[in-house]
């Protein structure tokens, strides 16, 4: 099978996105089915690791100590209450761990040290391990690749001309290379954006753009829906709607047609139409649990009833590899 093209030019891009909306759907759905099993869903579990405190300035963020929210700052987790909360989420089906950081950069020192035994723990327990801790060193990648590190999630957002609108104690091209970082350790990229800052849809276009164009291309592309957190300068921004956020699942879908599409934060405030329709779209991940690092997000009844109803499965673990150049893969490929 041939590498997925990297080459999209932002126009051709734009002209996938606003095709006819039953056109779009219908290329979305054809190229999913040639990539994956239709109906199979990734699980992941978010845990927070370190709460808030962070020095950035994230515009949307519960945890950026620039603004006024409900979170309080609190210490790295001890090593026994991660691999506690790990085995739950396995016991809960998941397959996928996530654990995220209010950290501007990936501590020096002890720190570092407690979250590569936890990478280390965690993978032991058979689950695919992520990390989302802020920007990386080279060196800082590779011993997390080293311990057994499946992926690393670091998110441009948005395209790079809203993105002064979103933090501005930090560069895209910061953002950009520790996604090369992660990429040069041979770990699993996953990395996307969020709908609903006020952006529009040319830069939603341009984000699509940025992610398909990435070479290779990222094995997992979140797509998260703004959820509003009171005391931040997004609280008061209006949601965006299902229909633009299956938009861009199903443009994710046809550029990146080996990508885990990951329906991310703000599933709180979809219909189960609405994630019927995400579903349709090409989204074939999602974060299952309660909390996702400090906001809500589905029970797991809810979730369950909504499998059930759509006849939908949880999907074996990603065995793809980023030294395959993350193209390998017998159980994503359908
Ligand atoms: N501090 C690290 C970083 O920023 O890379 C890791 C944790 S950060 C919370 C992970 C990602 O969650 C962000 O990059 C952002 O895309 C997403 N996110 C954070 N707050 C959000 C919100 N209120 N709504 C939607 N997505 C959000
Ligand atoms: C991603 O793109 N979404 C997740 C994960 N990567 C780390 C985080 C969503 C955070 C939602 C807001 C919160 O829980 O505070
Ligand atoms: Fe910090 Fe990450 Fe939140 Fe930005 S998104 S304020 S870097 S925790």
């Amino acid at each position: 099978m041939t590498a997925p093209r990297t080459d999209w030019s932002r126009q051709e891009v734009a002209a996938i996105y606003t095709l006819p909306v039953f056109e779009l759907l219908h290329r979305a759905q054809s190229v999913h089915r040639k990539h994956f099993q239709p109906g199979e869903i990734q699980v992941s579990t978010l845990l927070s690791i370190k709460t808030g405190g962070c020095p950035e300035d994230c515009g949307y963020c519960a945890q950026s100590a620039h603004h006024h929210t409900d979170v309080k700052a609190e210490k790295l987790l001890p090593l026994a209450t991660v691999v506690a909360r790990a085995r739950q989420a396995q016991a809960g089906g998941a397959t996928r761990f996530c654990m995220g950081a209010a950290w501007r950069q990936a501590r020096a020192g002890g720190e570092f040290e407690q979250v590569l035994a936890m990478v280390r723990a965690v993978s032991g327990l058979g689950l695919e391990t992520c990390c989302t801790l802020g920007m990386l060193t080279e060196e800082q990648a590779r011993r997390l690749k080293a311990a057994g590190l499946h992926a690393y999630n670091h998110n441009i957002d948005s395209a790079e001309e809203f993105y002064g609108h979103v933090v501005t104690t930090r560069t895209y091209a910061e953002r950009l290379a520790t996604i090369a970082a992660v990429r040069k350790a041979g770990i699993t990229v996953c990395t996307g954006g969020i709908l609903g800052m006020g952006e529009s849809e040319a830069h939603r276009v341009g984000l699509l753009h940025r992610l398909a164009t990435f070479d290779p291309q990222p094995e997992s592309v979140t797509v998260n829906m703004l959820v509003p957190i009171k005391g931040t300068p997004m609280a008061d921004q209006p949601p965006v709607s299902p229909i633009v956020v299956a938009r861009v699942i199903a443009t994710a879908r046809v550029l990146m047609p080996r990508a885990l599409v990951r329906l991310s934060a703000g599933r709180t405030q979809l219909s189960p139409e609405a994630h019927l329709l995400c579903f349709y779209a090409g989204a074939n991940s999602i974060f299952a649990g309660e909390r996702l690092l400090t906001a809500p997000n589905p029970e797991r009844d809810a979730d369950a009833k909504l499998f059930e109803n759509l006849g939908l499965k949880a999907m074996p673990r990603d065995t793809r590899t980023a030294d395959a150049g993350g193209l390998g893969g017998a159980a994503a490929e359908g």
